[in-house]
């Protein structure tokens, strides 16, 4: 009879061996990126002053640290370029072409986070068989992000891309144990390089605070083979897609083909945000439950959750769903304050900072969710 649950038994154990983190050197904080935001709406208003007066256009109205914080859990961010973004004329990063024989910019945080994760995993490039670079928006279409890092790193084998939203990396994460279960890798690097910047509307008042930059990476080996003082078993993982268009973006190679598109709004990053919040929150409760009733986890057994970083309230929910009861701060890791929402790198950033203090035994959750809507869930058990 076919399986009705997510639980298989287990062949070979697979292990995140090592994490590592890339964290750019500006940051931008509410109350800079607000006064930006509030200079652009002030001249948008006076440039407009006339319509506005005659009632044929309406006036933008200015944004609020206080809003932000209390909405989202966002106080900081960092970020890849912080003139271009809070410059009222031009609020955009400005990240200069490079030549070609130039690493790519994307690539260089993902090898800065790589060498992080390398090292905590105990590795060498020869150890490694395959990179994924699993990230939200990849730089060029081609060739792949992953194997200009694959050569910037000096590993043999094979290297793609994958896109799954904010879900990269618990996809990549699944994608990569999959290929070394099935003895197509020894071990295969994950990296999640996110220059959320390159795609935030910073003059949309709604999201102008969302997102920040970041790279993060980690190892994916076999349990048995890692030797690193950090290796986590997985478990099990459990991914879910649903279609939605309640995050988007319509950037694309057929935006040439429709000229009266270009330079539009939804070209960047979209969102109905309080819908995906009333959407998502159930959806991935339910899923993060069921997965661990799959595999005879009870809630009480969870040390630590490393959840998707969103929206600090988002999390409260989910995590209440889950453990049945208020999680305590340090149960449920929030690094919003200091990076905001880093797509796919999120959970990833949780885990890396606060998985050290585990012990041998002890079980966590790291769960990803995000646009597609796409979510991701992986039970790790900590080896030594
Ligand atoms: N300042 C002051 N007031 C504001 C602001 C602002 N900046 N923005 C909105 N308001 C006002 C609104 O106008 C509204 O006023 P009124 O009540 O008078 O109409 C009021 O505040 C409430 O607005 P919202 O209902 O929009 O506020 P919410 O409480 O819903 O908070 C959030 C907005 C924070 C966006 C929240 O809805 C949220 O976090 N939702 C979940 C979003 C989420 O998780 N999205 C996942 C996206 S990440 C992802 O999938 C990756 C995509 C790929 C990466 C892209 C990189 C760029």
């Amino acid at each position: 009879p076919r399986r009705t649950s997510s639980k298989v038994p287990s062949v070979t154990a697979m292990a995140l061996s090592g994490s590592g983190l890339f964290t750019p050197a500006q940051s931008i904080s509410n109350e800079e990126l607000v006064a930006s935001f509030n200079e652009f709406v002030r001249r948008h208003n006076a440039a407009h002053a006339q319509a506005i007066e005659a009632g044929t256009m309406q006036p933008l109205s200015a944004s609020s640290t206080e809003f932000v914080m209390k909405a989202s859990g966002i106080g900081n961010r960092y970020v890849m370029d912080k003139a271009g973004i809070l410059d009222p004329d031009i609020m955009c990063p400005r990240l200069p072409e490079r030549a070609n024989d130039q690493i790519s910019v994307l690539a260089e945080m993902a090898v800065s986070a790589a060498r992080d994760a390398l090292k905590a995993a105990d590795r060498k490039p020869e150890d490694i068989d395959g990179v994924l670079v699993a990230a939200s928006n990849m730089q060029r279409a081609y060739p792949a992000m992953a194997i200009e890092v694959q050569e910037a790193l000096g590993i043999e084998g094979f290297a793609f891309d994958m896109n799954v939203a904010c879900s990269s990396a618990t996809f990549g994460l699944q994608a990569a144990a999959d290929m070394v279960r099935a003895g197509n890798a020894r071990a295969i690097l994950v990296c999640n390089p996110e220059i959320c910047s390159g795609h935030l509307n910073f003059r949309d008042r709604d999201s102008h605070f969302i997102f920040g930059d970041v790279a993060t990476a980690f190892v994916i080996e076999r349990a048995d083979e890692s030797d690193g003082a950090n290796a986590w078993e997985i478990v099990s993982t459990k991914l879910k897609t649903k279609f939605s268009n309640n995050i988007r973006n319509n950037f694309g190679f057929l935006n040439r083909a429709a000229p009266e598109g270009i330079g539009k709004p939804d070209k960047l990053f979209v969102q109905e945000g309080r819908k995906v919040f009333k959407e998502v929150v159930p959806m991935v409760a339910e899923m993060l439950v069921a997965h661990l009733a799959d595999n005879g986890v009870p809630a009480s057994d969870l040390k630590r959750l490393w959840l998707h970083q969103a929206n600090i309230n988002m999390n409260d929910l989910i995590a209440r769903k889950v453990l049945g009861r208020d999680p305590l701060p340090e149960e449920a890791p929030n690094i919003l304050a200091e990076y905001a929402n880093t797509s796919s790198a999120g959970s990833v950033i949780a885990f890396h900072k606060y998985s050290e203090d585990l012990k041998a035994g002890d079980t966590g959750l790291l769960c990803s969710f995000g646009a597609g809507y796409s979510a991701g869930s992986v039970i790790l058990r900590k080896l030594q």
